[in-house]
């Protein structure tokens, strides 16, 4: 018996991207492990992670490359050689390039993080053959354009200076669910004595766990941060020094700012004016005791319609409050912006061919956009589409469009992947991949600043291969013969830094893959010096970029598209709002195949408030059925105060085919589109529950 342990890293969609330990005997991997040394994760994995080898050695793996043989959408397959479906995919993709290599379209996005298996092969691939651009705009671009406006570049606080905070916002985030590494943190700096305040419309996991929670209403963050600076100028708790010497457009701000007292500011947010008074003075507090104050926000408060604007204006607050000034104080969203990738060698755009047309189509309505005809403004009409990393059958908004997209006869579908999902039901081709233990990747982060490598621990279970390779064997297929096409998985990691930077001085991957990571160079206070990353090299408070891209240049307040006080006609009808945040023991929709995580999560619920339940004679236990005019699915009440009145939550995402009545919380959903960043607005949403038993009569 051999027994070794193989270094990996976590490639899930998560800012924590764990440093993992493999342990392998005789080729079979048998246990995932936190790497204690790693100062982030410290040994310590979810749930779901520390279940991997449930999920790699599932009995639903897919091993072997099929056609589909029943309808789009049924699932119904059969077995082919990877020589039939590489070839299949070269003479159909062939095709459509003939006619216009526009109708191409890659869809994918995070299903795993990994720079080799992600986005590097594949868009070489996509690049030379001139196909269209997907923007890739799914998650997280509302809030990281309204944070880049404001502080230029997306870095913040590190998480290994949090412990030190005495005072943090959780923001429109779950960390218990979603960022465990830094709740540990969190935690630490409660022992220590820090106050922590969650501002989020849902009692989640973690606002049960801080001193006190703010549960405004969705899509109102940004009022309440107006708020927040009406207090703190009104009560001139303000850091004057490093106002003057780091921040642009201040006398606009304040001019600004004083339009929002906390009686309006509690009117828009559904909260009450003490609370919005007493959230500023004890931000505010922290300039005259000189303590570290910290906010972290997260993606969960931008998926609405004013999303980038409510991430702005929070972002202006740490240089109100002289916040920066401290390594443990200022804002984290995400830190993804501090790592030099060298997207150019990875993907290589420059293999486009010369003058050829070029056409972004967005990720956030694949739904209209595969229901497109060709027209002079569109360009032609989508005739292929390869699938990896994603699921958008079940994670895309305004499901029943989707499905009807992927449901087209002329498309052509090619979905790469480890499991049978809702999309890959919809494939023509559909080609298994090795999941992370069978190949190898190369990771940055957004919740830390480690370059993180990641070995292959396993040979490939059956006839899966690593996306790289599949787009590799394609590439050949296809005649493209650029020698970026025959670079190895290695030689692609080697390429992911910029060497020159001096973030990553000393990357090199043959050392890499043996420590397993290593820690960016950066300063422990980002901005205690100003320096920040816009045009004016100060927090600009006014923007001329934004201005420029017809946008308030200052903070401003966007109500959502669909609430009670912006769509009074359509909230007649649909009273209540509704979330559909995540589900602890999912990724997205990864896991939910994983039986004991699936049995853990039980079946899709939705909280509802006791007056919302009692007005609807709801008890809880009881299957309802939410619905608007996009569509409805059904869920098993929880009737908890968890959820506040006129809000309710569905954890999510599901399979669909996990439901019993094969629909998601992606049914309600909309292609509404935030402020900034193209970004889908997936909790921006107005739905009526009734009781099953009423609409079944
Ligand atoms: N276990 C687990 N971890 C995950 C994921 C997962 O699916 N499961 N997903 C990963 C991904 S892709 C991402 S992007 C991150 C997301 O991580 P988070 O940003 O933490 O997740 P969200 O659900 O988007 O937001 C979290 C909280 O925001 C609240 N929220 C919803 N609307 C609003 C609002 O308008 N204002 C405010 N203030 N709060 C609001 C929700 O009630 C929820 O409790 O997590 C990653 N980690
Ligand atoms: N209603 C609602 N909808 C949402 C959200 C929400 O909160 N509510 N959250 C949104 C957010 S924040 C995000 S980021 C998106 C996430 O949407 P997606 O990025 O589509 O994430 P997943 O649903 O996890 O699907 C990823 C798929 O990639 C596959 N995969 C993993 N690794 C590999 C690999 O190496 N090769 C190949 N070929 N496949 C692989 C997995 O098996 C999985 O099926 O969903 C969005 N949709
Ligand atoms: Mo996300």
């Amino acid at each position: 018996m051999t027994t070794s342990i193989v270094r990996a890293a976590c490639p899930h969609d998560c800012p924590d991207t764990c440093a993992l330990l493999v342990t392998v005997t005789d080729g079979v991997a048998t246990e995932v492990k936190g790497d204690p040394e790693h100062p982030t994760t410290a040994g310590v994995l979810c749930t779901k992670v520390s279940r991997y080898t449930e999920r790699t050695y599932h009995p639903d793996r897919l091993l072997y490359p099929m056609r589909r043989v029943g309808k789009k959408g049924e699932g119904r397959f059969e077995r082919i050689s990877w020589e039939q479906a590489l070839e299949t995919i070269a003479e159909r993709l062939t095709a459509v390039a003939v006619r216009d290599p526009l109708g191409i379209l890659p869809y994918s996005y995070a299903g795993t993080m990994g720079l080799v298996q992600g986005e590097a092969m594949a868009m070489r691939f996509f690049n030379r053959l001139g196909a269209s651009d997907l923007e890739r705009t799914i998650c997280a671009s509302a809030g990281g354009t309204g944070y880049k406006y404001t502080v230029g570049a997306k870095i913040g606080t590190d998480i290994e200076q949090v412990q030190d905070a005495r005072l943090i916002l959780i923001w429109g985030g779950n960390p218990i669910a979603s960022n465990l590494h830094l709740w540990t943190r969190v935690q630490e700096a409660k022992r220590r004595g820090a106050k922590l305040i969650a501002i989020d419309p849902y009692r989640s996991l973690t606002a049960e766990k801080c001193h006190r929670h703010i549960a405004l209403l969705p899509g109102t963050d940004a009022a309440l941060a107006l708020g927040i600076m009406h207090v703190l100028i009104t009560e001139d708790l303000l850091d004057h020094d490093y106002i003057q010497q780091h921040s642009l457009g201040f006398a606009q701000l304040k001019t600004r700012a004083l339009e929002w007292p906390p009686e309006r500011v509690a009117e828009v947010c559904g909260v009450s004016a003490a609370e919005v008074l007493q959230l500023g003075r004890e931000y505010g507090a922290t300039v005259r005791s000189g303590e570290a104050s910290m906010i972290r926000v997260n993606y969960g408060l931008q998926r609405v319609r004013g999303g980038g604007m409510a991430v702005r204006n929070i972002a202006c607050l740490p240089a109100l409050t002289g916040a920066w000034r401290h390594a443990a104080g200022g804002v984290q969203l995400t830190l993804s912006g501090a790592f030099p990738t060298d997207d150019k060698a990875l993907k290589r755009p420059d293999l486009r061919p010369p003058h050829a047309a070029s056409r972004s189509v967005n990720m956030s309505t694949i739904g209209d956009d595969l229901l497109h005809p060709a027209s002079a403004g569109f360009g032609p009409r989508i005739d292929a589409l390869i699938v990896y990393n994603a699921n958008p059958v079940a994670v895309a908004p305004d499901s029943q469009k989707v499905a009807q997209g992927f449901a087209r006869e002329d498309l052509f579908t090619v979905v790469l992947e480890h499991f049978q999902t809702d999309t890959a039901d919809y494939a023509d081709i559909l080609l298994p991949a090795t999941t992370q233990l069978e190949h190898v990747d190369i990771h940055q982060s957004y919740g830390h600043y480690y370059m993180m490598a990641n070995n292959a621990a396993i040979a490939p279970l059956g006839e899966a291969k690593p996306n790289a390779e599949i787009f590799r064997l394609l590439a050949a297929r296809m005649g493209l013969n650029d020698p970026c096409f025959r670079e190895s998985d290695h030689a692609i990691a080697a390429q992911a830094f910029d060497r020159g930077n001096p973030r990553a001085a000393g990357f090199d991957w043959d050392t890499l893959k043996q420590t397993g990571w290593q820690k960016l160079t950066m300063p422990a206070a980002p901005f205690a010096h100003g320096g920040f990353a816009t045009p004016s090299g100060k927090c600009e408070f006014f923007s001329a970029r934004m201005q420029a891209d017809g946008l308030d240049p200052l903070p401003t307040y966007i109500a959502p598209y669909e609430s009670a006080a912006s769509n009074p006609a359509l909230a007649a009808r649909y009273p209540l709002a509704m979330i559909s945040p995540p589900a602890r023991n999912f990724l997205n929709s990864s896991f939910v195949n994983v039986q004991s995580l699936r049995d853990t999560e039980g079946e899709p619920h939705l909280d509802m408030h006791p007056a919302d339940a009692a007005a609807r004679a709801i008890v809880s236990g009881e299957t309802v059925r939410i619905f608007n005019d996009r569509g409805s699915m059904q869920a098993k009440v929880r009737v908890t105060p968890k959820a506040r009145p006129g809000v309710v939550v569905g954890l999510s995402i599901w399979w669909k085919k996990f439901a019993a009545d094969g629909k998601n919380a992606n049914e309600v959903t909309s292609q509404n589109l935030t402020d900034m960043g193209r970004a889908p607005t997936f909790y921006d949403v107005l739905v009526e529950v009734a009781p099953e038993r009423a609409s079944a009569s």
